[in-house]
């Protein structure tokens, strides 16, 4: 379904973005175009601008924003802008920005050069592990990692589990747990901020072989299947993995698997009755 909108159009901002130097140098024209998209049905009926995103201090940040330094391309100023709406007003789930430059250097004669992007939060959960040292303390490091980049919200935790080794036996039992989050991240990107928590984990320690302290998984990224170099999701292994499951079913029992239809809950018991029947 559609979302309701809020519109900024045709926004005059004077800034110094280009390529070439005297456009850093003499400025120019830039002309923005702003679509926030977000639930209104508060705002409209209750007649409650708290519930709303105000477009006069939405404009005038934009502004603020767009000035306070000087971009090579007009792309790196419609992430920036759509970047920092996302992130200043949570009721926002989407925004799409266009930036207009009609006095480009072109040499030909255009109306004007533009870029337009959309950027939105996502939903996806990410699976942890650790079996060595200080587990609680590697599980908590891998949160506060999340917790503290702009563009992820840690929306729900599980408890901390403790489950016995799977697949590979002879080593000490783990601690699992399993986070909800928003971000406003790509796939790869996300991965690269697991990847670096993890490293940060590891680095801590002297031993650089052996369990692991820190293992971060991404589980599911909104309903998306896919299967790139880097990154499988959903997560393949989720089905037959308790230790996935367990804390995916408190904190999500009626999120569904996008490839099998099956909820958490329904793969749960349905892990633990084949489980019990062998
Ligand atoms: N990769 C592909 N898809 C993904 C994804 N969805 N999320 C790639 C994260 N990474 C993904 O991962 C290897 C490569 O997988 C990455 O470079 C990434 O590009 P890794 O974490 O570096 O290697 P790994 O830990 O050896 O593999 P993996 O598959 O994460 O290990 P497992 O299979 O998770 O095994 N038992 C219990 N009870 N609890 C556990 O947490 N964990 C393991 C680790 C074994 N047994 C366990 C537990
Ligand atoms: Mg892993």
């Amino acid at each position: 379904y559609r979302m309701d909108q809020i519109r900024i159009r045709e926004l005059q901002i004077f800034a110094r973005h280009g390529v070439h130097p005297e456009e850093t140098r003499l400025g120019q024209m830039f002309i923005l175009n702003v679509w926030m998209e977000q639930s209104l049905s508060k705002a409209g009926k209750h007649d409650d601008l708290d519930a709303s995103v105000s477009y006069s201090d939405a404009a005038r940040k934009i502004q603020v924003w767009v000035t306070e330094e000087n971009f090579q391309l007009i792309e790196a100023v419609a992430e920036k802008v759509a970047d920092r709406l996302l992130a200043e007003w949570p009721s926002i789930r989407s925004v799409t920005v266009e930036v207009k430059k009609p006095s480009a250097p072109v040499g030909l004669v255009v109306e004007d050069v533009s870029v337009r992007l959309t950027r939105s939060w996502h939903r996806a959960f990410v699976g942890l592990g650790s079996n060595l040292g200080d587990k609680d303390g590697y599980l908590n490091l891998g949160l506060s990692v999340l917790r503290e980049d702009p563009r992820i919200r840690v929306k729900k935790v599980s408890s901390f589990l403790t489950t016995e080794p799977w697949g590979v036996t002879d080593q000490d039992e783990f601690r699992n747990a399993a986070a909800e989050i928003e971000t406003t991240l790509e796939p790869e990107e996300l991965l690269d901020v697991l990847q670096k928590a993890e490293q940060d984990a590891n680095r801590e320690r002297l031993i650089h072989w052996g369990p692991r302290t820190l293992d971060l998984d991404l589980l599911f990224y909104d309903n998306e299947v896919f299967d790139t170099e880097r990154l499988i999701v959903p997560h393949p292994e989720i089905c037959g993995r308790a230790f996935v499951l367990e804390p995916m079913a408190e904190i999500a029992p009626g999120f569904h698997h996008p490839t099998n239809g099956k909820t958490m809950k329904e793969l749960l018991a349905q892990l633990q009755s084949a489980e019990g029947s062998k």
